[in-house]
């Protein structure tokens, strides 16, 4: 298969910066914008734009010729309701008007976020009830819902990954659960770009972790397989935990914990 032309939003972000640099190793033809200079060098055949996601007709422009998004752009951390208002909400309806103008796919990252509040002792699957933890998780949950409009009403095809913490390692217990090493996220980019048709797939985005909160996704329609596990560094991490009785047992962890006012 030829690689693709790709545009990635939020390159200069934690993830952005691994894909930008891995998917262009593999050949990609990457385009690239973040409200932020890019950091790095430039990797070979890409292109950046400085731009806000908030700039419909620069969103529209950016994408022209991309057969896929990777949507990697907007506020990624538990921030007040104004400021994930712009990025989050207004950013990602323009991501997906452009993908409906230029016929592309979309890979659209959601978060543990979006199901924070469930017990760590539950196993869920992907239709379970969203139960987002904070403002943030609530912003994915209603990007999960702009791609299921734009399959069914307008055909774009969407890959929601449900992404647990993409990290070098896991560094403590909650992570034993929700790690996603970057071999495993970059199998699931090429998958996701791929697949001959995706429709609207959910993914739940973790290594094969024994400890693992979820099960049942589309994996097998896209050909993913995560091939790395967090059990490993179970006797390493296991003791690092926060000293939050309610972090602890959710599986949000500390984002859960920010404003949280209910007693009891
Ligand atoms: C996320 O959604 C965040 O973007 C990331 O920074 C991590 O904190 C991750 O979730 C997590 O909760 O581990």
């Amino acid at each position: 298969n030829p690689q693709p032309i790709a545009l990635l939003t939020g390159a200069a972000g934690q993830l952005g910066r691994v894909l930008a640099q891995r998917l262009s190793a593999c050949g990609w033809q990457l385009r690239m914008t973040d409200i932020r200079p890019f950091p790095d060098a430039l990797p070979r055949g890409a292109r950046f734009f400085e731009m806000s996601l908030e700039d419909k007709d620069a969103v529209i422009d950016a994408a022209a010729g991309c057969d896929l998004i990777l949507h990697y752009g907007g506020i990624s951390t538990e921030q007040s309701f104004e400021e994930i208002l712009g990025p989050n909400y207004r950013g990602t309806f323009h991501i997906y008007e452009a993908a409906r103008r230029h016929r592309a796919r979309v890979v659209f990252p959601s978060s543990v976020h979006v199901v924070g509040l469930y017990d760590r002792s539950e196993t869920l699957d992907q239709d379970c009830v969203l139960r987002p933890d904070g403002y943030y998780g609530l912003s994915k949950a209603y990007g999960e819902m702009l791609a299921r409009v734009y399959w069914e009403k307008h055909a774009v095809e969407s890959v929601v990954v449900r992404i647990g913490s993409t990290l070098p390692e896991p560094t403590d217990r909650r992570f034993l659960s929700t790690w996603l090493s970057h071999d495993d996220f970059i199998a699931l980019m090429q998958c996701c770009a791929q697949a001959e048709h995706v429709g609207f797939t959910v993914i739940w985005g973790a290594s094969d972790n024994s400890r693992s909160f979820w099960r049942d996704d589309g994996r097998v329609r896209i050909g993913w397989r995560p091939k790395d596990s967090s059990d490993g560094f179970i006797d390493q991490v296991e003791g690092i935990v926060t000293q939050d009785v309610i972090a602890e047992s959710l599986q949000g962890g500390r984002f859960v914990t920010v404003d949280y006012t209910r007693d009891g």
